[in-house]
């Protein structure tokens, strides 16, 4: 829930996440940083005080607590790999700091001068000391490498998760030595979920994988491989992810767009014909990738566009297409992550396809879903394992009052389906038409 305030998520958590099955949601981060409206100043830490654009400790914590209860855990955003940007400033809490110095939380000697290029900052992506003891782009670089910033990061983390949070996204973690993470997360204790974001890089010394050990880890080669399979390529070349060199399904946090790519690099919600909530399918109706994320946004004409309407996350209310996207609530993507709860772990069967851009596949005798990328219409009979009977299309939402269309009915394994130009079709055993339709 990018840039959603804490009051705003927690409304959400109740009204829409709990029933309609997301397990987690991801804040933004909740911590004290510079001033400003652009949405980047989240991530140019000024202390560890949780008082934050998005709400103060008290509005976190009572957030946290009502998604819970709700059915919803809390991932939150830790940017653990730097401070700011600015030579001087103020921060959201009100206090003064200057590059290298953050009263009350660091001082000179807790970053890293790198020495390695003339002004300090990464040049060269191919240089792992680089990469890992240089400021990204210009923020004061910690030095993760030292007892007193690994104790400091802990003691946050550790307040993160006596608020509750059960989830950490590790920001930047190719910027940090995989052992320092190793060392900082030894002093927390045990977190249920950790993802990193260890964007893979052509040529590239730090591999995602060298991270696996601490947690999950982000693979950006499908969020790329996704865009060139439903612009270009061909979704019938998706059937199988084990053989590309890619993290293992089960360490793989998979998405088709984050707060980064939406504005620079993959299908985003402006993206032509449809192909965003497609590929939102698929990677929801796909295994691998043991943990999908799902980018909820908002409109935005420049990079660096802050969050409308105050960080005030809302799906209904403020004018529709400039402000809260709200993804989801899309009913393609809530409808999927009942699909998804419901077939579980389940292999890929009867994988079928039409055209390279229209592929059908089952998730054992649990699933099936069925993608026309294509702008013709896809008419065919599909086989599949699931039991005979008369199944929602969950392409139109999850089944709370009904189907929403015509239910799909299955027959000796079989049904024929029109599916229109670049839409989908999803049905599963945990959505069976009610009797009468
Ligand atoms: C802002 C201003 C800057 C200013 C700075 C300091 O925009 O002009 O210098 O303040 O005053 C966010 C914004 C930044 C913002 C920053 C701080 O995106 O614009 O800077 O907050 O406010 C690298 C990192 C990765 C990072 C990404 C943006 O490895 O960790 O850059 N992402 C996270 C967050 C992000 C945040 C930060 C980190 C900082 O998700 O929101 O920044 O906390 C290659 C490398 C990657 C590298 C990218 C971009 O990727 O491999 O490691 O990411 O380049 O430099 C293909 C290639 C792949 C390539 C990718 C590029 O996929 O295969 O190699 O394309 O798109």
């Amino acid at each position: 829930m990018f840039e959603w305030n804490w009051n705003s998520i927690k409304a959400e958590c109740v009204a829409f996440l709990g029933p309609a099955g997301y397990g987690y949601v991801q804040t933004s981060p909740p911590n004290a940083h510079i001033v400003g409206k652009q949405w980047w100043t989240a991530y140019q830490p000024t202390s560890y005080d949780l008082v934050s654009n998005r709400g103060t400790r008290e509005e976190f914590i009572d957030m946290v607590n009502t998604c819970k209860t709700a059915g919803v855990q809390v991932i939150a955003d830790a940017v653990v790999n730097h401070m700011s940007g600015a030579s001087a400033g103020t921060s959201t809490l009100g206090t003064n700091f200057t590059h290298y110095d953050y009263p009350g939380t660091y001082s000179a000697n807790d970053f890293h001068y790198c020495g390695l290029t003339p002004d300090n900052n990464i040049a060269d992506y191919t240089n792992r000391d680089q990469v890992q003891k240089c400021q990204l782009v210009g923020l004061a670089d910690l030095a993760t490498d030292t007892d007193y910033v690994q104790g400091r990061l802990a003691d946050y983390l550790k307040d993160l998760l006596s608020t509750g949070v059960t989830g950490l996204r590790i920001d930047a973690a190719k910027h940090i030595a995989s052992s320092d993470i190793t060392n900082i997360l030894s002093r927390v204790g045990p977190v249920p979920y950790i993802t990193q974001e260890v964007i893979y890089g052509d040529n590239e010394p730090i591999q995602p994988s060298e991270y696996v050990a601490n947690g999950a880890v982000q693979e950006f080669r499908y969020t790329n491989t996704l865009k060139w399979a439903f612009t270009e390529g061909g979704i019938d070349t998706l059937q199988d992810f084990g053989n590309r060199g890619w993290l293992d399904s089960k360490s793989a946090n998979v998405f088709v767009a984050n707060h980064d790519t939406e504005r620079d690099s993959s299908l985003n919600y402006k993206s032509a014909m449809n192909t965003y909530y497609l590929a939102t399918i698929f990677s929801l109706a796909h295994p691998y990738g043991a943990n999908p994320t799902v980018l909820s946004s908002y409109f935005f004409e420049a990079r660096d566009d802050g969050a409308p309407n105050n960080w005030q996350g809302a799906c209904q209310g403020i004018s529709g297409d400039k402000g809260w996207l709200c993804q989801h609530r899309w009913p393609g993507i809530s409808g999927l992550v009942g699909f998804r709860n419901t077939v579980g772990d389940s292999e890929i069967t009867n994988w079928q396809t039409g055209t390279h851009q229209q592929i059908a596949f089952g998730r054992g005798n649990l699933g099936f879903v069925a993608i026309n990328n294509e702008s013709a219409q896809w008419s065919a009979e599909f086989t599949t394992s699931l039991p005979d009977g008369s199944y929602c299309n969950v392409n139109g939402g999850a089944p709370r009052d009904g189907c929403m269309g015509s239910p799909i009915t299955i027959s000796g394994g079989k049904f024929t389906a029109n599916i229109t130009p670049r839409t989908a079709l999803a049905v599963h055993v945990g959505a069976m038409a009610p009797a009468g339709l």
